[in-house]
């Protein structure tokens, strides 16, 4: 489909696989019609979704503002353990790697926020950069470290500056907020030399990639979390963001 389009409001260039993923109810013939149709125009998600919210506005109808957030790599780093956290679920003793992406949502002070976790594992890692959907529309991204797994320092590494690249190219007019989850940061070795010094190592490794986006580092592990109900920690504090909750309730 060569037929290039661009949106109405902000010309952004949009692509035909993009548009099918994106609209997937649709078959591939009307949005074939659609996409060659000179009369009609489309918007990018980000100008869409401001679309929306000025009509609910004007409508009166309460607009809940919708975000999407990744969670990523590396395999192993706890991504789903802290999904199924937010969720209110328990975490199963062996948790199976993620296959693909699994998507959840969840609502917190009247916005939902839709969960993307990207499984880490090498073969799906490389269908999400040929894909491109993923980093489509992106408002946060939590990005997991696994303490642990020294060896694995320098692949998250690259895998974080990766990410980065393709949400600079696919959110041109975004602010999205970056969350590095230094995890597995457990309570009997946070205290550690030998800790301190990965942690140190790690935090100059993430400056040096001069991300271009406001981001925030913290120690992180699932036994930091109280018991209870998320939503009732949510309560009484007002976050704007997902990370900055996940960051409070893991952090020790
Ligand atoms: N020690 C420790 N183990 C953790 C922590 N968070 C998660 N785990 C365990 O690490 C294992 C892997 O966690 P997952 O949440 O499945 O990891 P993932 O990042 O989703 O992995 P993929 O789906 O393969 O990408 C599970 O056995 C979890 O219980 C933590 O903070 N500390
Ligand atoms: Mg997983």
């Amino acid at each position: 489909m060569n037929k290039s389009k661009q949106c109405w409001k902000c010309d952004r260039k949009l692509n035909f696989d993009d548009f099918c993923k994106i609209n997937r109810s649709l078959s591939k013939e009307s949005l074939e019609t659609y996409w060659l149709n000179p009369s009609i125009e489309f918007f990018c998600c980000s100008c869409y979704r401001l679309m929306l919210k000025k009509n609910d506005i004007k409508t009166g109808v309460e607009y809940r503002e919708h975000k999407k957030v990744l969670f990523s790599r590396m395999e192993d780093s706890g991504k789903t353990a802290t999904l199924r956290i937010l969720k209110n679920q328990t975490i199963e003793e062996d948790l199976r790697p993620t296959q693909g992406i699994y998507r959840e949502s969840v609502e917190y002070n009247n916005q939902l926020y839709h969960l993307w976790d990207l499984g880490g594992a090498e073969r799906y890692c490389e269908r999400y950069f040929k894909q491109h959907l993923a980093f489509l529309d992106v408002s946060e991204l939590l990005f997991f470290i696994n303490i642990q797994k020294i060896g694995n320092y320098d692949k998250s590494i690259n895998f974080l500056y990766a990410i980065i690249q393709e949400l600079v190219n696919e959110n041109l007019d975004s602010e999205i907020k970056v969350f590095i989850f230094i995890h597995k940061s457990d309570s009997e070795i946070i205290k550690t030399s030998i800790h301190k010094e990965n942690v140190k190592l790690l935090t100059e490794k993430v400056e040096g990639l001069n991300i271009p986006f406001s981001y925030c580092l913290s120690e992180t592990s699932i036994y930091n979390f109280q018991q209870g109900s998320c939503l009732q920690q949510f309560r009484g504090n007002i976050y704007n963001n997902l990370g900055t909750l996940v960051s409070n309730i893991l952090s020790n």
